[in-house]
């Protein structure tokens, strides 16, 4: 059946996102209305999956339009950027006053908090949802993050709650916040998952040059490293890409493939934002500086016969090594998620949106491309600390940072000696571990009362009298450094 008159909810774009997401809402009994720029689109869609459940394929916006049940819920699901805004001003005259666009697709979260004032001054409530778990996810259950009016999101809660992963009987759905809350949300999960792939990357790298694994052997180790801590789609579908065979030359596929990396912008996005808020936030931007060097192919292949330092030597057997490599990638993951999460805690104050981050935690467990075991520890210490001042962690879901957290620091602990082992092997060899080693920088740094910064406050003010402050005296202070050498109080 593909003619209602009625439906109750609309996707417009119907490229593979938008399409599976209306096919996963119509097989919950929900009627859609589905519209594509391009008709020709829609009517392939139609006649392809207009079985599945009750559709409205429609030619115009009009048409579209007219087929929804109001408030109309419109869903926009359309290449980010210029497009989104593009169908919404395309939409708003065909609109009335409360019906709802949703921009289910990647934008960036400035854009929806632009989106969300534009649509109000028009009368139309607008929501920003991060949608996680790529085609499949969207068929079958992503991950969502919506953000918005809440009350807009109570007219679509029933439907997103339905068509999202379930883990544990609990949707991976959760009204996120306000405006861009849902898009920001979105993004430093995307900036996690970098973090996670480089340190993947890392371990398999020192696998191969230092302990001397071929790629079947390494799919093995990342096998059995998926029925640990370390159980995640990522860690799983590892294993699946080692250990896969290329068709034309019979070796590991892997191994053929050219070693540049792509991106579409939101790690950078994320890291941008880090360095906007001042969180520091060094394993999701070391993994976009690492797709960055990747990419300089040509650079790194001059570079390879000029610059010295030592070259890896494989030996054989170095099977000791695995289970270091496994404890530093698992320290080094605590971190990038501590980070990433110390981020949204200050992006919730900056902009005032109230983030429950155990419930972020939660709705990553399933559908998303961090989908992880780890997130249930992360999960079980927001609610342990929910409304607590527990040991200088910070209040309830308030936790400053998660390595503060007694499973973590205590996980963390555990790790490190092995942590450390890696580090120094890593740079005695000469294999680049930028997110291992600076993640093990950063936890250093963090557990230092007293750090070098004294220093650096002192240079600051020697050449542009930055001032400082004194560890035995309030206030600010200038030395006269090129002159007398006295020090004034600054602020008397
Ligand atoms: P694309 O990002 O490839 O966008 C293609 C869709 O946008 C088509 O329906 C196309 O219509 C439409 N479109 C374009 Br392009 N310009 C338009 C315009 N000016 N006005 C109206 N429609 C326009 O699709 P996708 O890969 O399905 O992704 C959709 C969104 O979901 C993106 O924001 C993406 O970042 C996000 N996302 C994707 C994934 C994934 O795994 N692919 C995962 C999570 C999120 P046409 O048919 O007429 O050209």
């Amino acid at each position: 059946m593909t003619e209602p008159a009625q439906s109750r909810i609309g996707v417009t774009g119907l490229a593979v996102m938008g399409a599976n997401l209306a096919r996963n809402i119509a097989r919950r009994g929900v009627p859609v209305a589905v519209h594509n720029r391009t008709a020709a689109r829609t009517k392939e869609f139609v006649e392809a999956y207009g079985d599945e459940g009750t559709f409205h394929g429609a030619e115009s916006l009009e048409d579209f339009v007219a087929a929804l049940e109001r408030p109309r819920r419109i869903i926009v699901m359309v290449k980010a950027g210029a497009p989104v805004d593009g169908v919404i001003s395309d939409l708003t005259p065909l609109l009335d006053e409360g019906d709802i666009i949703i921009d289910a697709g990647n934008s960036h979260f400035p854009d929806t908090k632009r989106r969300t004032e534009e649509c109000a001054a028009n009368g139309l409530r607008f929501m920003g949802i991060g949608v996680s778990g790529g085609e499949e996810g969207a068929l079958l259950g992503p991950s969502i993050m919506p953000g918005g009016d809440p009350a807009a999101y109570a007219e679509v809660e029933e439907v997103l709650t339905s068509i999202a992963a379930v883990v544990d009987g609990t949707p991976c759905c959760v009204h996120v916040g306000p405006d861009g809350a849902g898009h920001y949300v979105k993004m430093v999960h995307n900036g996690i998952e970098y973090a996670d792939i480089q340190l993947i990357a890392e371990a398999y790298d020192l696998l191969t040059h230092v302990a001397g694994l071929d790629a079947p052997a390494i799919a093995a180790i990342f096998e059995e490293w998926n029925t640990g801590d370390l159980e995640s789609f990522l860690i799983e579908i590892t294993a699946k890409v080692l250990a896969k065979t290329d068709e034309r030359t019979g070796g590991p596929l892997v191994d053929v493939i050219l070693d540049q990396a792509g991106q579409k912008g939101t790690g950078t996005w994320t890291a941008i934002d880090a360095l906007d808020l001042g969180v520091p936030l060094t394993g999701i931007t070391e993994a976009v500086f690492a797709r960055g060097l990747s990419a300089l192919r040509s650079e790194r292949k001059a570079a390879s016969t000029v610059l010295a330092g030592p070259n890896p030597s494989a030996a054989e057997n170095r099977t000791d090594l695995v289970e270091d490599i496994r404890q530093a990638l698992y320290a080094s993951k605590v971190v990038a998620y501590a980070q990433g999460f110390a981020q949204m805690r200050a992006a919730s104050q900056a902009n005032d949106w109230n983030l429950d981050l155990g419930a972020m935690a939660t709705i990553w467990r399933g559908g998303c491309i961090i989908r992880a075991q780890f997130l249930n520890r992360i999960r079980d210490a927001y609610e342990e600390h929910r409304g607590t001042a527990a040991g200088g962690v910070g209040e309830g879901s308030d936790i400053e940072n998660l390595l503060m957290v007694p499973y973590f620091t205590e996980a963390v602990a555990n790790a490190q000696d092995a942590w450390r082992r890696v580090v120094i092997t890593a740079t005695e060899q000469g294999v680049a571990i930028p997110a291992f080693a600076s993640s093990l920088s950063y936890y250093d740094a963090y557990r230092r009362e007293r750090g070098p910064a004294n220093l650096i406050q002192g240079l600051r003010d020697f050449f542009g009298a930055h001032t400082y402050k004194r560890i035995d005296a309030e206030g600010s202070f200038h030395t006269r450094w090129a002159q007398d050498g006295t020090e004034v109080r600054t602020d008397a």
